[in-house]
């Protein structure tokens, strides 16, 4: 039996869902901190966000192909019960590389400071794959103010670095690991240097417990998200997830940086594209907050704007937001409820807002815990603006 929220809440979701045209059944309310206060309000509606530069990008549809081949998520219909992204809709950020050919027999050659040279198949990977948990995937590049589609959640299955690096007979020169997929296109990019490797130190595949996947949402790789196996760094950027892994290298501190790692030195907030890889920064994605939609809502007190918003990336707790709706208003306490523990997928808060009268407004988050690298919230980089018409 539904309690009595939870059935004024689905009501609530029929009658949205008859203002939001094409998009009945995507709709499901964030559960705000008790008790909610829409509880019983009619909601009426969605109002678009987009962005300065915001380009109008279909979602779910891959478009254009190679290096430059994009997919983007829309966003806008997470809800409590649904953080996971279905595959198809996961984003996709360069397609299957057209000159590289399916094999029955691919394997990863594991060489240089190591005892000898060699080669693991998907049979001996497949063999030692396990549930590696659910994790958010972000395009370094994901600058689109439209959406910010280049980012996606799903649930992995593969086989931790570290523990294949115990059994490689490491030397002990070794302090690093270059890990390199197929990355040859027949056509030339637009927007992409070809050759995709990272180099990482033995310390951070292990606290981040890298791993080489073989399968995302129970399924086998899709051939776009880099069947038959690839990369997945939790915490890290996407542009350090390596896919079509056809080797890893051992390495040590003068290992040249990839080139790779040069193109993404700016997007992954290193001070430059240095020469070495020694002097790269962690990837890591730093705490982020963006609005995601807003609701319109007929409450007794009049209209009432909800904004749904994600947070995520970072490595510690979070239980407080602050949000700006234009840069000379004040910003307002923004409580996670609950906390934010899980840093490893994005989860959702709301702030119900009324506008003081119509207008653009530019939306923008930050934590007031200074202690926590917000480097991308300081530079307001996932400010969206939203236009209001009625208040
Ligand atoms: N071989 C190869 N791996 C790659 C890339 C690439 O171009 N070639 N792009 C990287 C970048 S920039 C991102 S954001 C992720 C995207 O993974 P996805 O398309 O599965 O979402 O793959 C990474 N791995
Ligand atoms: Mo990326």
């Amino acid at each position: 039996m539904p309690t009595r929220r939870e059935f004024l809440r689905s009501s609530a979701l029929a009658g949205l869902a008859s203002v939001w045209p094409g998009a009945t059944p995507r709709v499901a309310l964030q559960a705000p901190c008790e008790p909610d206060p829409l509880a019983g309000a009619q909601p009426l509606g969605i109002v678009r966000l987009g962005g300065t530069g915001a380009g109008d990008v279909p979602f779910h549809r891959l478009l254009g192909s190679g290096l430059d081949a994009r997919l983007f998520t829309d966003l806008a219909d997470l809800s409590p019960d649904r953080l996971a992204t279905p595959t198809d809709r996961f984003y996709v950020r360069t397609a299957y590389p057209d000159l590289l050919e399916p094999r029955a027999d691919w394997s990863i050659r594991i060489h240089g400071l190591v005892r000898s040279e060699r080669r693991i198949s998907i049979a001996d990977l497949r063999a030692q794959a396990e549930p590696q948990g659910t994790h958010l995937l972000e395009c370094a590049g994901n600058n689109d103010p439209g959406n910010f589609g280049l980012m996606s959640v799903a649930s992995w299955t593969g086989v931790r670095l570290d523990r294949l690096l115990e059994r490689a007979a490491v030397l002990p020169g070794a302090t690093r690991v270059l890990v390199a997929g197929f990355d040859r296109h027949s056509q030339v990019s637009r927007t992409s240097l070809p050759g995709a490797s990272w180099i990482f130190t033995l310390d951070e595949i292990s606290t981040t417990g890298a791993f080489l996947a073989l399968e995302m949402n129970g399924e086998p790789l899709p051939r776009d998200h880099g069947c038959p196996v690839r990369l997945i760094v939790p915490g890290w950027y996407g542009c350090a997830a390596i896919k079509w892994v056809d080797e890893i290298a051992l390495v040590d501190d003068a290992a040249p940086a990839t080139t790779q790692m040069r193109e993404f030195a700016a997007r992954t907030h290193q001070a430059r594209a240095f020469d070495l890889a020694r002097d790269y920064e962690a990837a890591a994605i730093d705490v982020a907050a963006t609005p995601i939609r807003i609701e319109r809502w007929r409450a007794r007190a009049g209209l009432v704007y909800r904004v749904v918003g994600i947070i995520w990336g970072g490595q510690r707790p979070v239980d407080m937001l602050e949000i700006r709706f234009n840069a000379t208003e004040p910003y307002y306490p923004v409580p996670l409820c609950p906390p934010r523990r899980d840093h490893r997928i994005w989860s959702l808060w709301t702030h119900d807002w009324r506008p003081p009268s119509p207008g653009i407004y530019h939306i923008s988050l930050r934590v007031p815990d200074s202690s926590i690298r917000t480097r991308r919230l300081d530079l307001r980089y996932y400010t969206r603006s939203v236009r209001i018409d009625e208040v």
